[in-house]
């Protein structure tokens, strides 16, 4: 039976970076979650009969938004669900199975990086038929009618076993729960040089990974230790919790700490890896060797083609705006376009599609490939693994290596937390109100040569995103950029990106922090952060 619910608008229901992402207790007002998946089904058209793919990071609330999912869809006339087992999916899991099977598009239940629990957070995020999230006009249409919406079509019919792998029924629609990881990885297998990094482990290479409590965990088991070999607590973290312990599943420097330290401690594994909550970022550690995700995204361009899926090398590299220029010198020594795009992923899918790239990354431990439309942590894991199979030789040699070939992009992230929004606001307004004025201008790095506010056009369907972060640019090439987070829950997250060029003659091997001072000392400067936000440190710095 099917019902038609009146209901009234939430006028906050806006997809973010990456989604529609608030704080658990939002989503469980009654309709809240009803009105923004029929908000999504009522902006899109034909999918009478297909197949919808639903999944997520095990966060809490994850089952019972599924079964509602179900529900909807149930009324809305999707002919067939494929849902991860236990409600698990990996976002490029997601991605790939939309993929595989030809599915109209799919959920991802997640608020990724954010933490997890009945007072933490919880998302929900649309990706459409090529397994990449939805576009901005999509989004847009989508936040136009949840603020117009006056009913939604539910089905009535019994919550399914999500456990249990295997067919259901929910009111006349099928529903086949899906092991979580066997088709990703398959697709792995396929694109990477498995009995090589076999023999790898086999010959004592040791990994740490962890999986941070969250999603990755499955899919870490599976393929890294039971197909790949390596031994068993090679995965630490590897449950899946609602809370994922207490902690936030963001794997940097500050929330993967223990790795951090295993790594750069007495007896260090030869590499470390964490991904976040979904499983879509990646962190990457050697030992004694963190590599910034702007650099990792740079290695794993340039070294691509050691992998049997990109042998025959790669068409183009895109990289988000606030993203260091590493890859850019890559694309440039190989001959390849370099794209420059917004932040969040749902930029990189029409480029994929047209197949003028083939690897994307973003600063904030976010790469991957035309393989699906997301970004990949496990991929990017392995695709470190297969490399140093072939090179035969460690993570800290392959970047010294790097650098010595393309000069280094040093590079951090401040990111200021939990500011008040009109105080963020203010900061960002008088930044773009000051752009005129700042060419010319010396400061503690030297001379800005241009400063804007990042538009891009998307070369595939000619449309415009403007407003996308303010950029200073030197005279040396030295960058600073500022935008506003569009992920969190809570105030506003002020981010800073700082990044400075160091040619291959010279100095290679600088403290992060010494390399970045006078440009940090000119960031305070110029946008009176401490004036503005009241603190005299980031709360994050990656
Ligand atoms: C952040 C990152 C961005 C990433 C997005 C989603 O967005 O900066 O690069 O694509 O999170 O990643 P923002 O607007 O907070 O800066 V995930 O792993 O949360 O899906
Ligand atoms: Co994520």
């Amino acid at each position: 039976m099917t019902d038609s619910v009146q209901t009234t608008p939430f006028l906050d229901q806006k997809p973010g970076t990456s989604g529609l992402r608030k704080k658990v207790r939002v989503f469980q007002q009654p309709h809240y979650i009803e009105n923004f998946v029929q908000s999504v089904f009522d902006s899109l058209d034909g999918f009478a009969g297909k197949t919808l793919v639903v999944g997520g990071d095990g966060r809490y609330l994850n089952r019972e938004a599924i079964q509602t999912v179900l529900r909807l869809a149930a009324a809305n006339g999707f002919g067939r669900v494929l849902v991860g087992q236990g409600g698990i999916l990996s976002t490029p899991a997601v991605s790939h199975v939309i993929r595989k099977y030809g599915a109209f598009g799919g959920f991802v239940l997640s608020a990724s990086h954010n933490p997890g629990g009945p007072d933490e957070d919880f998302g929900i995020k649309y990706n459409i038929g090529n397994g990449g999230p939805a576009p901005e006009s999509v989004t847009d249409a989508i936040y136009a009618r949840t603020r117009a919406i006056d009913r939604y079509r539910i089905a009535t019919a019994p919550d399914i076993d999500l456990d249990a792998i295997g067919a259901a029924e929910v009111a006349g629609m099928t529903v086949e729960v899906i092991d979580s990881v066997a088709d990703y990885a398959e697709l792995m297998e396929s694109l990477f040089d498995f009995p090589a990094i076999k023999a790898l482990f086999a010959d004592g290479f040791r990994l740490s990974f962890d999986a941070m409590n969250a999603v990755t965990g499955p899919y870490g088991h599976r393929i890294f230790e039971e197909i790949l070999g390596a031994p068993a607590g090679t995965v630490v973290n590897g449950t899946p919790l609602p809370d994922f312990g207490h902690h936030h599943p963001d794997p940097n420097l500050v929330h993967a700490k223990e790795l951090y330290d295993r790594l750069y401690g007495p007896d260090a594994p030869d590499l470390g890896a964490a991904s976040d909550g979904d499983g879509d970022r990646n962190l990457i550690i050697g030992r004694n060797s963190y590599v910034t995700p702007s650099d990792s995204l740079a290695v794993l361009a340039a070294n691509a083609h050691l992998a049997p899926g990109y042998k025959d090398g790669i068409d183009g590299i895109a990289r988000s705006m606030p993203t260091s220029g590493a890859a850019d010198r890559v694309a440039e020594a190989l001959g390849l376009p370099l794209y420059e795009t917004p932040t969040g992923w749902k930029f990189f899918g029409n480029l994929l599609d047209a197949g003028l790239v083939t690897i994307c990354g973003e600063e904030s431990a976010g790469t991957g490939s035309s393989h699906v439309r997301e970004k990949d942590g496990i991929w990017a894991v392995l695709l470190w693994l297969n490399i140093l199979a072939v090179r035969k030789t460690g993570v800290a040699e392959i970047m010294a290596d790097h650098w010595a070939l393309y000069g280094r992009n040093y590079y951090a992230r401040h990111d200021y937390e939990a500011v008040a929004s009109d105080r963020a606001d203010a900061l960002m307004a008088a930044l773009r109100a000051s752009l005129d004025t700042l060419p010319g201008r010396v400061t503690a790095a030297g001379t800005i040569a241009t400063a804007d506010d990042f538009a891009y056009l998307d070369p595939t369907d000619q449309s415009v995103s403007n407003r996308q972060g303010v950029r200073i640019l030197f005279e040396d090439g030295s960058r600073l950029v500022f935008r506003l987070s569009g992920t969190g829950t809570e105030g506003a997250t002020i981010r800073l990106y700082i990044e400075r060029y160091e040619p291959k003659t010279g100095d290679l091997a600088q403290a992060v922090d010494d390399a970045l001072a006078p440009l940090i000392a000119a960031a305070q400067d110029l946008a009176d952060i401490s004036g503005h936000t009241g603190m005299d440190a980031p709360t994050v710095i990656t």
